[in-house]
């Protein structure tokens, strides 16, 4: 029977030709990130054999061609032929948009959102893929081209173990970049292994010179995840709050535990995919927390009759959480589709919490005690913030937003073509300033080490001077009055010494600005200037150094047996104004990191903020294990 062109077919290779035409509507960007969702979606459908229960392992490789496998030890997807298509099942998803899962019988079918566009999408976004399925002793295997079938499903061999195998190679026609990263897989594997207890995900890069393999394996699933956030927090008991149910339709898990910082760090998932503008499960949740304590405070007096209630904020401060829920069809909502609207999920959170959290403080009471503590404090600190910002907000609105006098303003008035260096260090300021161009470049020295707002709550932090001087600079305001249609300047600059102390200052300035104004990195606004390590000099010519590597092939260049000097910059402060011109702030020939973030994985970047600033940590390797993830080179000349 050959019906190869039947009106199946066409249609087959008209929906993802529209895929290739249009590939920002099946997975919303062709950047770095679109490319790292083709890896997300092929491992969705690897975890949905694991929640159906068939599925221990997942085994992702980025092979030394930058082609992506993932096997996993499933069943294999059926094999059969799909009577609807007559072509294999196997087929039918690498080549129907939407197919995934659709076929066979019973199962539970999550993947949704963002994700679980299907396989066929990934399909017509490869150069090639290659399938192979073992199943029943036998295997099989299909290639295809650009989403096109070369062959049918053909049995190539025998084999004692099940599973899918799925390899591809993203199209360099279609992607702006085709490297794979592999911290930004890793995180986002290691919390879809977080979110699925049990199973055990590995992945292992196998590019020449970056051979390295990560390992990710939960048996307490979301209770080591709320562990894992608070690793290097002072916790304020040793429990794990820990909930899970279902109702109707709606599977709910939430764990939780305080620590004794000040940032709440909540993250809500539906069917493992983050949802960072949370919405009903989230609602659902916050709810819960609110009125049980409050309820628990009244019933043991630690709340008078006549005093307030607590309000979730505070009792949210330091608390870690983890709220995970699987529904069969998921409502996104929003202006990024990224926000839960299905009203059964705040019913069914908040019927699992509340239910469970009362029982858990009627049998903790010491815990229940410490947690209403803490949100007492934190209501008393609330209202001296409070107070505070008013102050500030008044006072700016009086003075007409007087900008800090340190600052050494730019004299162009139009934001874009505008950039604000921050300076560590006044002598170094001075020279910058010297050496700016003065129409687009200001400068704002800051003296020493600006505050640690991890460590901080908001009175404090909004009374620190440095702080403040950022702020009234950057003109946006803060958290919820930010504003980026006010921001005077295109790139903040942080300008810091290239050694350790630097790298810490550096990173107290980007946490202040992660925490308080995140649209700005969001949006592409910050960045890191890169001032030289060494100056190299030879017959009156001059070279510099930006790494040890770089410093290694200029010396290879102009002879090491020669006569010349090296000289090793220790801070920005040995530079004269020329030389800082030259070398870090001349916009034609500098180098600069853009600090970027991982929007699929918030809870990561906010972790690795607190384990940068946290008291537990030697901060240095973390904070270039940082730059390394969120921070790329661009050449601006
Ligand atoms: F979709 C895919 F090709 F991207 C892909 C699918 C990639 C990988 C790595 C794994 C899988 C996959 C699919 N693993 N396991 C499955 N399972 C099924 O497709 C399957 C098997 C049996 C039955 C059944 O009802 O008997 C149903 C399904 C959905």
């Amino acid at each position: 029977m050959s019906n190869e062109y039947g009106a199946d077919q066409i249609q087959i290779l008209e929906g993802l030709e529209a895929v290739r035409k249009r590939p920002g509507m099946y997975i919303g960007t062709t950047s770095i990130r679109g490319l790292h969702h083709l890896v997300y979606e092929i491992v969705d459908n690897a975890v949905d054999e694991a929640l159906a229960g068939y599925c221990d392992s997942i085994d992702v490789s980025i092979n030394p061609d930058n082609s992506i496998t993932v096997i996993d030890d499933g069943r294999g997807i059926p094999v059969g032929i799909n009577k609807k298509k007559g072509v294999s099942s196997v087929e039918v998803v690498f080549t129907v948009l939407h197919a995934g899962g659709k076929f066979g019988g019973g199962g539970y079918k999550v993947s949704g959102g963002l994700h679980g566009v299907g396989a066929s999408v990934v399909n017509a976004l490869s150069e090639w893929l290659e399938v192979t399925v073992e199943q029943d002793g036998k295997m099989y295997r299909q290639r295809y081209n650009r989403g096109k079938v070369e062959a049918p499903l053909k049995e190539i061999g025998t084999t004692d173990r099940t599973g899918t195998t799925v390899t591809f190679l993203p199209d360099k026609e279609i992607f702006e970049e085709t490297v794979f990263e592999f911290a930004t897989l890793k995180g986002r594997l290691r919390e879809i292994a977080f979110l699925t207890k049990g199973l055990k995900i590995v992945l292992h890069d196998k590019r020449e010179g970056q051979e390295q393999d990560a390992e990710f394996h939960y048996e307490g699933g979301i209770r080591e995840y709320v562990q894992y956030l608070n690793r290097s927090q002072v916790t304020l008991y040793p429990e794990i709050i820990y909930c899970e149910g279902t109702k109707g339709d709606v599977m709910v898990e939430v764990a939780m535990q305080h620590n004794d910082g000040y940032n709440e760090g909540c993250y809500s998932f539906v069917n493992n995919i983050t949802t960072p503008e949370g919405g009903t499960h989230f609602t659902g949740f916050k709810n819960a927390l609110t009125k049980t304590f409050n309820d628990y405070a009244r019933n043991m007096k630690y709340l008078k009759e006549n005093e307030e209630n607590l309000s979730g904020e505070d009792l949210r401060e330091g608390l870690s959480a983890i709220i995970s829920i699987k529904i069969p069809e998921p409502q996104f909502e929003g202006q990024t589709k990224q926000k839960l609207g299905n009203s059964e999920a705040r019913t069914a959170v908040d019927a699992v919490v509340s239910e469970q959290l009362t029982y858990f403080l009627e049998q903790n009471p010491n815990v229940g005690k410490i947690i209403i503590e803490k949100a007492v404090l934190a209501q008393r600190a609330r209202d001296a913030a409070r107070k505070a910002r008013e102050l500030t907000r008044r006072k700016s609105a009086l003075e007409g937003m007087s900008l800090p006098g340190k600052l050494a303003d730019c004299s162009d008035k139009d934001p874009k073509n505008c950039e604000i260096f921050i300076v560590e260090g006044d002598s170094a300021g001075g020279s910058a300033k010297t050496a700016r161009h003065r129409a687009t470049q200001a400068i704002l020295p800051l003296r020493g080490k600006i505050l640690n707002v991890e460590k901080a709550r908001l009175d404090r932090i909004l009374g620190n001077e440095e702080i403040r001087a950022m702020i009234t600079a950057f003109g946006t305001g803060i958290s919820d009055d930010f504003d980026i249609s006010k921001l005077r300047y295109d790139k903040i600059i942080v300008m810091t010494d290239a050694d350790v102390d630097g790298a810490h200052i550096a990173t107290l300035m980007l946490t202040f600005i992660y925490r308080f104004m995140p649209e700005l990195i969001k949006e592409g606004h910050v960045y890191l200037a890169q001032p030289p390590l060494y100056k190299v000099e030879k017959n009156k010519k001059v070279w510099y150094a930006y790494s040890d590597e770089q410093l290694n092939s200029i010396m290879t260049e102009i002879g090491r047996d020669s006569n010349y000097t090296v000289q090793r910059y220790k801070g920005l402060g040995e530079m004269d104004a020329e030389q800082l011109w030259d070398t870090t702030m001349d916009p034609q020939t500098r180098t600069l990191k853009k600090i970027a973030m991982d929007e699929d994985n918030p809870a990561e970047l906010d972790v690795t903020f607190n384990v940068l600033m946290g008291d537990n940590v030697e901060p240095r390797r973390e904070f270039i294990e940082l730059n390394a993830k969120y921070a790329k080179n661009i050449d601006i000349a």
